[in-house]
């Protein structure tokens, strides 16, 4: 058996009832296999793998808070410290009732490659709480927020796991969290990003991800001859990511015609009103079916199957495994050129590959989402320089990291002959750095 898939058995069989991380690690694995087999003996030797699918560190705790009953409450409180051989941990912290070990160990995984991507000193990590925000008023979100740090301070700081923000943790989650971490810690320091502008946020970080996403779609499309203008796109979810990628892909010439949530999706042939979707999601916390009250000519569908409507691109931007087969098929029948991933792992496997053999081209999440860790990363160095730069430089900088990235995955996939075969490159680009750091860092 070759050693790629030795490692995946080993997998499923010491992390049980974990199918989002084997995932991860199927695509990942089975991307590097070229790789491997030219280096087999060596990689055996120091257990490249062994170690590359074994968490460092997971930090696993009790949160108790008080909401506005007066009753307590508990939840899961994780960290996921994956692999620091490039740098601190960095990446996000998710707040949804799903959250578990397997999809923190699935996000931290995919976190080590997209780190390495953006070519800047980031290790990987995630973590996260089984805490609903939807429903709980300000306090009730700040008491648990406080909760939640009081035990994840002794295991962060600026030079050692930098969290973030994920879904269900925005800019209000960010503030309560980094409050409490500098009372308990005594320290204003970098020790998570996406911060508010008046206590060490960066310019652009908010529009990061979503921005990023769109630069990478463009570079895509450039290097087929293609452009953004006059295209009809769908983009999933109506978060942070998702409103971002609709800005930047009007912006561009680009018709937007459908978002979701986790209830349903809304139609609007005209190209959707973001000003509107702003004020219902990022102002009001409201559901996505308000659109269909407050724009004429569009329509509200309740439940899935987004993807029924007619696009030339598909930018899935809100959770994992939400685009399956049935999904993709529909996809490429009516015409779809491009799926660039914002969210992590947003498409099955079978979906992936359906659609890499019918023509369509495919960027994973860990290179198209990219920007918003690497906007993190920009922000670590402000924080560290004690500067803030202009959104045009933070903006260009992202823009620089994001065309990187394209030319690393598309050189990666060239040199092992397969072409257009993004998941493979980015794959392969991404660990060929991190690899290289663990074996000069000897056995550890
Ligand atoms: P938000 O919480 O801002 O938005 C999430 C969106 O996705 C909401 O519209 C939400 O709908 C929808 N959604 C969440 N869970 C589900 C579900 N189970 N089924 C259907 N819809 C769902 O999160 P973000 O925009 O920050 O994150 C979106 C994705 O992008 C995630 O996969 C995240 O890991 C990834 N990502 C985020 C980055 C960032 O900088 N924020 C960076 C890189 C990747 P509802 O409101 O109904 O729950
Ligand atoms: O998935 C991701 O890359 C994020 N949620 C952003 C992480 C970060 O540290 O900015």
């Amino acid at each position: 058996m070759s050693y790629t898939d030795e490692i995946y058995e080993r997998v499923v069989a010491q992390n049980p009832g974990e199918p989002e991380f084997h995932q991860a690690v199927k695509e990942v694995l089975d991307s590097l296999k070229v790789v491997i087999d030219r280096n087999e003996e060596e990689y055996r030797r120091l257990s490249i793998l062994e170690r590359l699918v074994e968490p460092e560190r997971i930090i696993s705790f009790r949160v108790p808070w008080v909401d506005d009953k007066g009753n307590v409450q508990v939840n899961k409180g994780y960290r996921v410290q994956f692999n620091s051989a490039i740098g601190p941990y960095k990446g996000g912290l998710r707040f949804h009732p799903s959250v578990n070990q397997s999809i923190l160990k699935f996000l931290g995984f995919e976190q080590i490659f997209k780190n390495s991507l953006t070519g800047l000193p980031i290790g990987g990590g995630k973590g996260g709480s089984n805490f609903d925000p939807k429903g709980k008023s300000d306090r009730e979100v700040m008491a648990f927020c406080q909760s939640f740090m009081t035990e994840l301070c002794k295991y962060i700081g600026a030079d050692t796991d930098v969290p973030a923000g994920d879904i269900g943790v925005g800019g209000r989650e960010i503030g309560y969290l980094f409050g409490q971490y500098k009372r308990i810690r005594g320290q204003y320091e970098g020790v998570l990003t996406g911060k508010g502008l008046t206590f060490g946020g960066s310019l652009i970080r908010t529009q990061a991800t979503g921005y990023g996403v769109v630069y990478m779609l463009n570079e895509i499309m450039k290097a087929h001859g293609d452009s953004p203008e006059g295209k009809t796109v769908i983009v999933t979810g109506s978060g942070n990511v998702a409103i971002y990628a609709v800005e930047k892909i009007t912006q561009l010439g680009a018709k937007v015609v459908a978002m979701t949530d986790s209830n349903g999706y809304i139609y609007d042939p005209n190209g959707i009103n973001l000003d509107v979707v702003k004020d219902i999601k990022e102002v009001k916390r409201g559901r996505i079916k308000e659109y269909a009250d407050r724009v004429e000519g569009s329509v509200y569908t309740e439940g899935r199957g987004v993807w029924n409507i007619k696009c030339d691109v598909y930018l899935p931007c809100a959770t994992q495994n939400e685009l399956d087969l049935d999904g993709a098929k529909t996809l490429v029948a009516n015409g779809c050129k491009y799926i660039v991933e914002g969210a992590n792992m947003p498409t099955t496997l079978d979906a992936t590959n359906y659609a890499m053999e019918n023509g369509v081209l495919f960027m994973p999440g860990k290179a198209a989402n990219a920007g918003g860790v690497a906007t993190s990363a920009l922000e670590m160095s402000q924080n560290s320089m004690r500067l803030s730069w202009s959104a045009e430089e933070v903006d260009a900088r992202l823009h620089t990291i994001m065309k990187d990235i394209f030319k690393k995955v598309d050189e990666a996939a060239k040199r092992y002959d397969m072409e257009d075969n993004y998941v493979v490159g980015a794959n392969i680009a991404g660990f060929e750095k991190v690899v290289d750091a663990m074996k000069a860092q000897g056995i550890c």
